[in-house]
């Protein structure tokens, strides 16, 4: 169980968020006209605590993580109820190396059922993860409440931005939205000799979508076409502020959102560059003026704000909707010193092989489909089933599995077990930003299809590949595959 203190400094680190700001009955200019009432970009970033290891050998660093089911003043003034990895959310960062382990003890502190009347059995998930399959997360690999389970992640890829989550057959869904959702920052020396941004100037940014009732609680409906929320919160915090210095950040950001697509932009206009995606850096840096990110996917970008003027600001906003929404304003930067920048984007970030379609020996198709008339979301025509995989991989195979949407809504397919490269989307190669390592890969609805190569290595037995929507997953779009000798 947690201590006392530990679950008190968890909810100071977000009990602290906007503590000053009261609300008023007339919403502030620039307030948000969202559920939660949070005038916009008033509360500082939060930025989750790196996880310390319990102990550590030459080899591995243990952790210890307890869930809990707490609350926290996310909206000035009430309390929100929770599901917090060490009654956190988003949950401790672990920050880990390549080729030392981690070990992560995850005790399950629920009650027998939960927010949103969910169960209180969990399973967790390191998704990006390249780890044994007991330690993946398996969806019916349940931890209940009372009891404890020890993943061990080999770290044995590429660095990365991944994070881990709740992965429970049927609620998944409703875990992650009361707020079972962490990074996990994995690096390495390579990496670190790029001189790109750190320390202070690295940032993780989750974005996820929410709604809340008057008391302030969460509120979930598992829909069929997923579920949304009309209040943005980054880092857990409603439509935070930010102060930065003129100069590079980097930012890992993930779309931690159970079913909403988000395309980034800056409100100045201004490029930014795209250094990698889930699976690690890209081969070269890729200037956008905007990135879509569909739930799951990541993007570690460099903003340069050094051509923002001191007292200024700028704001992340989500130009996938009308500047009326309230999901249209993210966060805002506010530029508030000067600073000296010795950090740079080098022009090549790591080799990356793009493989070949000719090199793939095995071919397996996918169709998606579903979501009519209140039938659940299938694979090949199948809900989950847990016990049957729907084929076996061989490992060090690369195969290609071509996606076929069915449907009318987009999926975004991710694969649990290894990283794979994008061969084709809706008949073309991926854009550059797209082209590095990817874990999620988003079919176009109405007969869309998807292409990737994929390899499988080091370890055998069990994996799932999902919609990452999350409600989509939780209504049975999931297969069991199998990874043979
Ligand atoms: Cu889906």
């Amino acid at each position: 169980m947690a201590t006392r203190r530990e679950v008190l400094k968890a909810l100071g680190a977000l009990g602290a968020v906007g503590a000053s700001t009261a609300l008023s009955p007339l919403k502030a200019f620039g307030a948000s006209n969202d559920t939660s009432g949070v005038a916009s970009f008033t509360q500082p970033l939060n930025i989750p605590p790196v996880l310390t290891p319990t102990s550590t050998t030459s080899s591995t660093d243990y952790y210890d993580m307890q869930v809990l089911q707490t609350s926290a003043s996310i909206i000035p003034g009430k309390s929100t109820p929770f599901i917090g990895y060490n009654g956190m959310t988003p949950g401790p960062t672990i920050k880990a190396r390549v080729g030392r382990q981690a070990v992560v003890n995850v005790y399950n502190g629920l009650p027998a059922t939960t927010l949103g009347g969910a169960t209180g059995k969990i399973v967790t998930h390191l998704h990006g993860g390249h780890v044994p399959s007991a330690s993946d997360g398996f969806p019916t690999d349940y931890v209940n409440p009372g009891s404890n389970r020890t993943y061990t992640y080999p770290n044995n890829q590429l660095p990365s931005t991944m994070w881990y989550h709740d992965h429970t057959m049927d609620v998944t869904g409703p875990h992650v939205w009361y707020g079972m959702a962490g990074f996990y920052l994995l690096t390495d020396s390579v990496e670190e000799a790029l001189n790109l941004p750190s320390g202070a100037y690295e940032v993780p940014l989750v974005i996820q979508d929410r709604k809340f009732n008057t008391s302030g609680g969460l509120v979930y409906n598992k829909t069929m076409n997923g579920e949304t929320g009309d209040v943005a919160l980054v880092n857990g915090v409603v439509q935070p502020y930010f102060n930065v210095a003129k100069r590079k950040y980097r930012f890992r950001v993930l779309n931690g959102s159970n079913s909403r697509a988000y395309t980034l932009a800056l409100s100045n206009g201004a490029s930014f560059k795209v250094i990698g995606m889930e699976g690690g850096l890209l081969s070269a840096p890729v200037t956008v003026t905007s990135i879509t990110l569909w739930p799951a996917e990541r993007a570690d970008i460099v903003i340069d704000f050094s051509g923002v003027a001191v007292g200024s600001n700028v704001t992340l906003r989500n130009t996938q909707v009308s500047s009326s929404s309230t999901v249209y304003n993210l966060m805002r930067f506010n530029c508030t010193s000067t600073a000296t920048d010795t950090s740079t984007v080098p022009s090549t970030l790591r080799p990356l092989t793009r493989w070949t379609a000719s090199q793939a020996t095995v071919t397996r198709n996918f169709t998606l489909s579903g979501g009519m008339m209140g039938r659940n979301w299938t694979i090949n025509g199948s809900t989950f089933n847990a016990n049957t995989p729907i084929h076996s991989s061989k490992l060090n195979t690369i195969e290609r599995w071509n996606f076929t949407n069915q449907s009318m809504l987009n999926h975004p397919i991710h694969v649990h077990g290894a990283s794979f490269q994008i061969l084709t989307v809706g008949g073309a190669a991926p854009a550059a930003t797209h082209a590095g390592w990817k874990d999620v890969v988003v079919v176009p609805a109405g007969m869309g299809t998807a292409s990737i190569l994929v390899k499988f290595t080091d370890y055998t037995g069990k994996y799932v590949m999902h919609c990452h929507n999350l409600e989509h997953e939780d209504m049975a779009m999931m297969a069991r595959f199998d990874v043979v000798a």
